[in-house]
């Protein structure tokens, strides 16, 4: 394990426990750690989040799995840490999840308890976490191959599938993202990334524990929060490093950053350059997905090159290979499929073995579904992905099916192709062609059942009504044709 500073404090000698800076001996040692965080106006201390989240940890302990319902809140970070330190593992669940979507994660995952708030209406028992209670009891580090997070992500078809990943694999991917990025106990981590992601919650929660980092969570992710923080390590989805490159007085402010960090979507070429003119900083992109956490990345102290996310983190192999399997050239120009393997990958998917061997392959390899050309140094260019019935926007995956499921549970509809469209905002738009049954319905009642369905972030941006869908002879529709 690479130590994070490469001193002698006690954080740099727990590296087996996960959460490493609230370690109990490096609590009582002081190290120089910094507040722990600030999330919704309120500041912990390392000691404070310790003795909060040990409590919490005594009144889940014994438990198998809890569901989370993530907001922004100290109290989603005494849940989810609290449930860590006894060895339980945590379904962080979208705050604005719909009733279907809800009810899939809860059953399919076999939750026994809400731990901190729960949905109105909902039976499962709930668990209270306390903000003020305090336990110093010590628990032992749980085993290194146990489930941490159980993260539920969008397919190309179907409901969600719950990633298991395990401790040692986000002890593993950290550590490698920390040595890329320089990151250390001296930086203030900001950003306002939903706590229900790798992104967020691993990155931007997990991260800063176990480095011993301050966290920043801006609620929102917006670039007057961004600009205010005054922290040194920002994150953010591209279409947030947009918004901060439109807002120039915004962008200024965070030339006195050390570093940013852009990932979950390509970030566009002309808002690298916009940025890194108004910040002075060319950002750092990195390429991961929830399956496999970061594998790919620019460096600290490396080559930031635009429409590039750079080389493999520690302990990363990659490979690109052609509609036969054969290798394809790294000459920066052929494209081939992206398979990965590295110690931060996840263990498959959670009551899903035709699933999880279809991605999980031979050897340790993982096929990433997205297209890639590598250079002859090693840079990773992503130049699609194979399916187009996997749409990023925001940052967000969305699965075009369980979008198109939702639409046709509406009586209006008779026939619906959900695609991701270009956008200049989102990177693409989610959009339903629709073929109505009778007279078209209301636009903003059909995207308002897909939210009463799925969570806020699944609504099409945009419906269009059409007469048919374009199909071919053997009658399945041809998206590309949508635009
Ligand atoms: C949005 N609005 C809508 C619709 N969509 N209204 C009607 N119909 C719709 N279809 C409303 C919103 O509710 C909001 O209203 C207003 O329009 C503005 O919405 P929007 O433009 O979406 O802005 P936003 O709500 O601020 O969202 C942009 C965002 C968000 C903040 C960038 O997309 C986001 O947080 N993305 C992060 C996703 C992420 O973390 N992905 C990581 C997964 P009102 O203002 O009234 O609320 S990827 C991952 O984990 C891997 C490992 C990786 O690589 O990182
Ligand atoms: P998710 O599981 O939500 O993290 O989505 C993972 C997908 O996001 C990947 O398979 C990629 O298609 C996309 N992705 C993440 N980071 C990048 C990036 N830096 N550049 C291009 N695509 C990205």
């Amino acid at each position: 394990m690479t130590p994070v500073t490469g001193d002698r404090s006690v954080i740099s000698s727990v590296s087996g426990v996960l959460l490493r800076s609230l370690n109990p001996a490096a609590v009582a040692a002081g190290d120089d750690l910094p507040d722990a965080l600030t999330i919704a106006g309120e500041t912990l201390s390392r000691s404070d989040l310790l003795g909060a989240a040990t409590s919490v940890a005594e009144r889940v302990a014994g438990a198998e799995r809890v569901a989370v319902l993530a907001r922004p809140t100290v109290t989603t970070v005494l849940a989810v840490t609290g449930a860590l330190l006894a060895g339980v593992s945590v379904v962080p669940v979208p705050p604005d999840s719909g009733a279907a979507e809800l009810r899939h994660i809860l059953n399919d995952s076999g939750a026994q308890a809400w731990l901190g708030d729960a949905p109105e209406g909902s039976e499962l028992p709930r668990i209270p976490v306390r903000k003020h209670a305090r336990s110093w009891h010590r628990y032992a580090e749980p085993d290194p191959a146990g489930i941490a997070f159980v993260l539920y992500t969008s397919g190309t078809t179907g409901a969600p599938k719950g990633v298991l990943l395990s401790r040692g694999a986000i002890a593993a991917g950290l550590d490698a993202l920390a040595e890329a990025w320089d990151w250390t106990r001296k930086d203030t981590l900001v950003h306002g990334l939903p706590l229900f992601h790798v992104h967020g919650l691993i990155l931007g929660l997990l991260g800063p524990l176990r480095v011993g980092s301050r966290v920043i969570h801006t609620g929102k992710p917006t670039p007057e929060a961004y600009a205010a923080a005054g922290g040194t390590l920002y994150f953010g989805v591209p279409t947030v490093w947009s918004r901060i490159a439109e807002d120039e007085e915004a962008a200024r402010k965070l030339a006195e950053a050390r570093l940013l960090v852009s990932g979950s979507a390509p970030l566009p070429v002309p808002v690298f350059r916009k940025l890194h003119e108004l910040t002075g900083h060319a950002p750092v992109e990195r390429y991961g997905m929830s399956e496999t956490m970061i594998t790919l990345s620019t460096r600290a102290d490396g080559e930031r090159r635009p429409g590039w996310v750079g080389l493999p983190v520690r302990g990363v192999e990659t490979r690109l290979l052609d509609e036969n399997g054969a290798e394809v050239p790294r000459d920066g120009e052929s494209i081939g499929s992206l398979q990965v393997r590295g110690p931060m990958l996840g263990d498959g998917y959670l009551n899903r073995p035709d699933a999880t061997a279809e991605s999980w392959l031979a050897d340790g390899w993982f096929a990433t579904g997205d297209v890639a050309v590598i250079d002859a140094d090693g840079f990773h260019r992503i130049v699609g992905r194979e399916s187009v019935d996997l749409i990023k926007s925001g940052g967000y995956r969305v699965g075009a099916g369980e979008v198109e499921t939702a639409l046709l549970g509406h009586p209006e509809v008779a026939e619906v192709a959900v695609v991701g469209l270009p956008d200049d905002d989102l990177g693409q738009r989610i959009v339903a062609f629709v073929v109505p049954r009778g007279a078209a319905p209301d636009e903003a009642e059909l995207v308002a059942h897909v939210a009463t369905e799925l969570s806020n972030h699944k609504r099409p941006r945009e419906i269009r009504f059409v007469e048919a869908l374009p199909r071919n002879a053997m009658g399945k529709v041809q998206k590309k044709q949508l635009s």
